[in-house]
């Protein structure tokens, strides 16, 4: 039995998963993932294919009854990322849906087909049974098992695989559901991508842990977000360029505006929602979107709390378990009750254990006695809010909730024969938060490449959410002494 997810013994015929017009009650979903568990049992690493489908969700269940870290890939991911994750993860086996494609790397591992449905020989003779799993569950693995490795930018170097343990996401979810009285009766609508923390930890196994029911709809479109939380929803998960994408409509949609109304709970994280949605949904809705913040590496630390502290322009009160404080640049924590600006530390049991291959990276995530360094910055409210007012770092960059190091993307630009120099920064963004613009001094000024080549060039090698929106060219870069370049001196 998993006790990560407890319903997989006793929730029986209630749903668990819809994906569009497929679902799969606890039973069917506990004999899905119990077959194919096995056939993991004794990998030190599985690839998942994580396309927003049944398949990704009944594939990270069936990792997590086999004890087997699960590696979630972007199903659009370029070549030099995916080279680069399989190169550091060296999963043994890539799990995906019969009809996926994969990309040549991956067509070179052995390949498992998750199922859709339950294929024992329990269930071959009539339809799924209404109570208990077809198959024995498999013994739980330990707390601090890895359960998944989520690759995440930093400000240098390729993105690092954070070791995410069971234990962590259990924290998390635990102290989630007490902020939100986030209970089995929730149906939550959910359009997120599957290969995050947001959409995978939170959007998928939130749910599962407690008993209640994921809708996804694959991909993020206003009315049907509209028509699902006018139906059985009662909570929807959004990064901030989809609740913007919501403010926006909701002026001259009633049904949109009634159906967010209905809603028990409207949660956005990964980015900073702007005051000026937050209002625009309030006014147009009654309800208040709670913020909660968090980061692949700590899993959630804040939140609004439902029915409590919600002041605006905060992420909330850190939650229960994370221990939460902010230090100035010479590492002196800032006192309590001051209004002083410093980087957010946090300490608890939803942290990560490390990055993969990493040693040195992650000893230099932690400062002493295990607090671990956000590179975010903030200012703590006199209720003990956290009001984020930056970041740490002009490299990384928040981009509809994605983050993404500067750094790979120049990697990318400079290796394009066209380009003789190349610097990345964020502007802000009313849709994306933020948006990439790419400065490039072109190899021949007479004739520089065009700036949809480059873009195709960096969606083409990483992601398409990490090409550029917009290409400057330029005559040269402003570098410093130390031939760093000064970021700042270009957005002006
Ligand atoms: C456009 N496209 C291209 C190109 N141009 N493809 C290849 N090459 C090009 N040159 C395609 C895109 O792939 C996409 O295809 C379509 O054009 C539009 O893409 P885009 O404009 O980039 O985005 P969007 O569709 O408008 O997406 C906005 C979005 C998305 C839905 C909000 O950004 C999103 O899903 N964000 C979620 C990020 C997230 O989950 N973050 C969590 C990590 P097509 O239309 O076919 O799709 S943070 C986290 O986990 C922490 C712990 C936390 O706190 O949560
Ligand atoms: P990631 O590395 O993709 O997990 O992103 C983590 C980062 O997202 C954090 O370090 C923050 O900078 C940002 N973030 C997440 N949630 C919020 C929020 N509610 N408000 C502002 N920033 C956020």
């Amino acid at each position: 039995m998993s006790s990560l997810v407890p319903a997989l013994a006793t929730g029986g015929s209630r749903r668990a998963l819809r994906f569009g017009e497929r679902f799969l009650s606890y039973a069917e979903l506990a004999a899905t993932a119990a077959a194919l568990a096995p056939r993991l049992t004794g990998v030190s690493r599985v690839a998942l294919w994580a396309t927003p489908s049944l398949e990704t969700a009944v594939g990270a269940v069936a990792g997590l009854l086999a004890g087997v870290p699960v590696v979630p890939i972007n199903p659009r991911i370029g070549e030099k990322e995916l080279t680069h994750v399989l190169g550091d993860s060296t999963p043994e086996l890539v799990l995906a849906a019969p009809d996926a494609e994969l990309p040549g790397p991956l067509a070179g591992l052995p390949r498992v087909d998750v199922p859709d449905h339950p294929t024992g020989p329990a269930l071959s003779q009539g339809p799924a049974p209404s109570h208990g799993p077809a198959l024995p569950l498999p013994e739980e693995p330990d707390d601090e098992q890895t359960a998944l490795v989520i690759y995440t930018s930093g400000t240098t170097g390729p993105p690092k695989g954070a070791l995410i343990s069971r234990r962590a996401i259990r924290t998390t979810l635990d102290a989630l559901a007490e902020a939100w009285s986030w209970t089995g009766d929730d149906v939550l609508v959910h359009a997120l991508p599957l290969f995050h923390v947001h959409g995978l930890v939170l959007g998928i196994l939130g749910p599962l842990r407690r008993g209640g029911t994921v809708h996804h709809l694959g991909r993020f479109e206003t009315d049907t977000v509209a028509a699902e939380l006018a139906g059985e929803g009662t909570m929807l998960f959004g990064v901030p360029t989809m609740y913007h994408r919501l403010a926006e409509a909701v002026a001259s949609d009633a049904e949109l505006a009634a159906a967010l109304a209905k809603a028990r709970l409207l949660v956005s994280g990964s980015a900073a929602l702007s005051r000026r949605d937050h209002e625009a949904l309030l006014a147009a809705t009654g309800r208040q979107v709670i913020e909660r913040y968090g980061m692949t590496e700590t899993l959630m630390n804040t939140s609004m709390v439902l029915g409590g502290a919600c002041t605006p322009g905060t992420v909330g009160l850190p939650l229960p378990g994370v221990e939460l404080r902010l230090v100035e640049d010479d590492g002196t924590p800032v006192p309590a009750g001051t209004d002083a600006v410093g980087e957010i530390q946090v300490r608890g049991a939803n942290l990560f254990s490390g990055y993969l291959n990493r040693p040195e990276a992650t000893a230099a995530a932690f400062a002493e006695d295990g607090w671990f360094r956000t590179g975010d910055m903030a200012v703590l409210e006199p209720d003990g809010s956290v009001r984020i007012v930056g970041r740490r770092s002009t490299d990384l960059i928040k981009s509809g909730g994605y983050k993404i190091g500067a750094g790979e993307i120049e990697t990318v630009l400079l290796d394009h024969p066209g380009v003789a120099d190349a610097a990345v920064t964020g502007e802000p963004d009313e849709d994306l938060g933020e948006r990439i613009i790419a400065w490039i001094v072109p190899a021949d000024p007479a004739a520089p490449p065009t700036a949809d080549a480059l873009t195709a060039h960096v969606a083409g090698h990483l992601a398409p959410h990490k090409r550029p929106r917009e290409v400057r060219f330029v005559a040269a870069l402003p570098r410093n002494d130390m031939g760093k370049i000064m970021k700042r001196a270009l957005s002006l």
